[in-house]
């Protein structure tokens, strides 16, 4: 076989390995549904060989006969809590690559007329669902949601569930063999048993008109195609109330016309009690109203030119070298970004958890969400690519209601070609099969110094497709200066706004050193860089934004200095232990005098 027929068959079985059999998208809104969970304590069998699954150890069997053993138990083994990653639950599971199995054994009540589903908010990055000894579903992605139907194979009381949990880095993955955070494996995310009525409400998408200040558009689906069936959506607060019927699809469509709507905005973010109902289901949110679009070089929220005061963070709570998994932990990381004086958020590098969703709305953020497509994918694989459409329904899915969701991002840090960019523009087909109102953005990063024009300038064809285009750019970092930051002259993306969604550089919080020694690992140096760019910027003229890199300090293996970072990218403005940095101040001066 040539190597290249090779390869593709290799990557279409792996693939196949980990197709998404049963596993579906989950319904809008589970936070809003009647749950029972299943975090906790989970029983854990570390499979570094992967021998669990031909040795069948999901039925969990136990010696009956005289001369019957097995070589596993679930029962008086390890236990892992259920949200969290395995990494930092125990230390021979900090750099852990490979499958560990998870299981627990749970009663519920069964009631007719009802349907139980099995709901996982992620698992990082592949997994096997085996319920009562059957495989019954399987997802790959590890930052997006899915449920599974489980009405017909649950039963009253002691269920075994186990789950195989596999974070093995591949070429076909989503990311794929290298990036710059650390690996978590585990189930990340929350867990629940969700019980709906037999017809649901399965989906509604309500959000305000992208460009009408007075118009609400609505449209609900039933998880049936069910016409004529009654669905009524209300919106008590501003006294608005439609009932309306099914079409053959089981769908509604509709809009309402609202003069006292009182808009979401970074500095009042108000949100609305929102009800829909079926004639047997009922589910309620936290909706806000907003308009947001661009004209020209401008991003423009509620009909008004608005700058993007961002900051990216992981999900990642520093001082617990682990994922963050909780609304407290929200909390954490989006406290500091209010300290700063930020009104927006980039999500990197992957759908983060519900939790900081719709906190960071609460809290009067705009949010720039994006799939882990970073740096080296293999986008010339089929495979890869309908993972990435999966991964990035998924997301669209989970958040097209948060109207903070300002932007849908594509891609992060891809050089152009035509596997890429055809890549990129199935995403974003993908993406407006569902939403049509978001930006759509992708952080370039081929800003160059043109010698010639003394400028800096960009050309990546994908630019045409963005509404907004960003760009990551290290200068005083990766870049040294071709002239004083005063000189630095951008013309990059000229007609179109701009967002400067990476820069700056490491620093080991406390260290003091030469404020022009890039190598000085200092907080004086971290400063003079972002003294510059912040001189640097004064002359983009279709700047709109900018998200230094990064919030705080994060753990990656990318980072092999002994003494500076250890296993830890500097480049946070907060350290790990949360001290401010000395660029902090300046970044926090800056966007306070930014209107
Ligand atoms: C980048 C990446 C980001 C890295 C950062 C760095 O351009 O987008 O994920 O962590 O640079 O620190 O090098």
């Amino acid at each position: 076989m040539k190597l290249k027929t090779f390869c593709l068959v290799l990557s279409l079985s792996f693939s196949l390995i980990f197709a998404d059999a049963n596993a579906q998208h989950t319904m809008t809104n589970v936070y809003g549904r009647n749950v029972q969970s299943l975090n906790g304590k989970w029983d854990a069998i570390i499979d570094l060989y992967d021998q669990g699954r031909k040795n069948k150890i999901f039925l969990n069997k136990k010696p009956e006969g005289k001369t019957d053993f097995y070589e596993y138990a679930f029962e008086n083994g390890y236990l892992l809590n259920v949200p969290s990653d395995w990494n930092s639950q125990m230390p021979e599971l900090k750099y852990y690559e490979g499958t560990i199995w998870y299981a627990r054994r749970f009663d519920v009540t069964k009631e007719r007329g009802k349907r139980l589903f099995l709901y996982f908010g992620a698992v990082s990055y592949r997994c096997r669902i085996y319920l009562n000894g059957k495989e019954i579903a399987e997802h790959e992605g590890g930052f997006t949601p899915f449920q599974l139907d489980i009405t017909n194979t649950v039963k009253d009381k002691d269920n075994f569930l186990a789950v195989e949990v596999n974070n093995t880095r591949r070429v076909d993955a989503i990311p794929a063999m290298a990036f710059d955070w650390w690996n978590y494996g585990g189930i990340t995310r929350d867990v629940f048993l969700l019980s709906t009525p037999e017809t649901y409400i399965d989906d509604y998408f309500i959000q305000l008109d992208k460009y009408k200040t007075d118009k609400i558009n609505a449209s609900v689906k039933l998880s049936e195609k069910k016409a004529n069936a009654v669905v009524t959506i209300e919106i008590p607060e501003l006294q608005l109330k439609q009932t309306l019927k099914t079409d053959g699809n089981g769908e509604v469509k509709t809009s309402f016309a609202t003069k006292k709507l009182k808009r979401w905005s970074t500095t009042s973010p108000t949100l609305y009690k929102v009800r829909v109902s079926s004639e047997n289901d009922q589910v309620e949110e936290q909706i806000g109203f907003r308009n947001i679009w661009v004209k020209g070089e401008k991003v423009y929220l509620n009909d008004k030119a608005i700058f993007m005061k961002s900051i990216s963070f992981h999900e990642e709570i520093p001082q617990r070298k682990g994922r963050a998994f909780s609304e407290a932990d929200a909390v954490v990381l989006l406290t500091e970004a209010k300290a700063l004086g930020c009104n927006m958020i980039r999500l990197a590098h992957y759908p983060q958890n519900e939790y900081i969703v719709r906190m960071a709305e609460k809290m009067g953020f705009l949010l720039w969400e994006e799939i882990p497509i970073w740096q080296g994918i293999d986008f010339k694989n089929e495979v890869t690519r309908e993972k990435a459409g999966k991964m990035m329904r998924e997301m669209v899915l989970r958040d097209k209601n948060r109207c903070a969701l300002a932007f849908w991002g594509v891609a992060n840090e891809t050089q152009p070609s035509e596997p890429r960019n055809s890549f990129l523009k199935y995403l974003i087909e993908t993406c407006k099969t569902i939403d049509t109102t978001r930006l759509i953005t992708a952080a370039c990063d081929l800003v160059r110094f043109d010698n010639k024009r003394q400028v800096f300038t960009m050309d990546d064809p994908f630019m045409k497709e963005l509404d907004v285009v960003a760009v990551n750019k290290y200068m005083g970092w990766y870049h040294p200066w071709p002239v004083t930051p005063d000189k630095a002259i951008w013309e990059v993306a000229r007609g179109k706004p701009l967002i400067v969604s990476e820069f700056g550089g490491e620093a080991l919080y406390g260290k003091t050193g030469d404020a022009d020694l890039v190598s000085s690992w200092s907080e004086d140096y971290q400063a003079t860089l972002y003294r510059d760019n912040l001189e640097m910027f004064k002359h983009i003229p279709n700047l709109s934004g900018t998200s230094p890199w990064v919030l705080f300090d994060f753990r990656s293996p990318f980072r092999f200095h002994p003494t500076n970072q250890e296993d830890w990218n500097r480049k946070g403005l907060v350290s790990d232990q949360g001290y401010r940095k000395k660029a902090w101040y300046l970044m926090k001066e800056y966007y306070d005098s930014k209107h």
